[in-house]
């Protein structure tokens, strides 16, 4: 079993619901325990003119290979509506993956850990209320240094 964590972010059709489904989805993974959830978090989009965000980590225990459970994110995405009209486009679901265990994984069709992951405070702080601040990323930083340099500057903490 590896630890993995997925960032889960929406900003189209009923965000909060959109995580909820995916939730579910997430659940049934074959081979895959599910391990917790943060809570969800809204911020601006990166990108001007796009619907605010909501956003969440989820942590699964699995056994799946990387490419394997990155074909089922892509299938709960589908699942829920996604289309890929554009990159970076406002989207229904997207599932991606931050880390997974300790390995550094660079194919064509992924790249571990996610490559912004670093600099995103919807991404880290959720990440934060599940992973322990001992946590070491690939490149050898402890999650709570990284963390320290990224201020919680413009992210709203929901209540689930
Ligand atoms: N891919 C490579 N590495 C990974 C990985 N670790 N996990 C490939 C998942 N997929 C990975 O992804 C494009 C391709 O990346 C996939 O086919 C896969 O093979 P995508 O989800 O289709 O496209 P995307 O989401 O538009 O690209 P990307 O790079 O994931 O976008 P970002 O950087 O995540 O930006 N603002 C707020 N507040 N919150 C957000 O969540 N998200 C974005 C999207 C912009 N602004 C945001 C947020
Ligand atoms: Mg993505």
């Amino acid at each position: 079993m590896e630890r993995i964590y997925i960032g889960m972010g929406s900003n189209l059709a009923a965000p909060q619901q959109q995580l909820r489904d995916a939730l579910k989805a997430l659940a049934q993974l074959p081979n895959t325990t599910f391990a917790g959830v943060s809570a969800f978090y809204q911020s601006d989009s990166l990108l001007s003119g796009q619907p605010r965000y909501t956003n969440a980590v989820a942590a699964l225990d699995s056994t799946l290979a990387p490419l394997v459970l990155l074909d089922a994110l892509q299938a709960i995405e589908n699942d829920q509506g996604r289309e890929r009209l554009e990159r970076w486009g406002p989207r229904t679901l997207d599932l991606d993956i931050l880390l997974f265990g300790d390995r550094l994984i660079d194919e064509p069709r992924l790249k571990v850990p996610h490559y912004q992951m670093h600099l995103r405070a919807f991404v880290l702080y959720p990440l934060a209320e599940l992973a322990p601040s001992t946590l070491k990323l690939p490149d050898g930083r402890l999650l709570s240094e990284v963390l320290g340099e990224c201020p919680f500057v413009g992210l709203e903490r929901l209540r689930l």
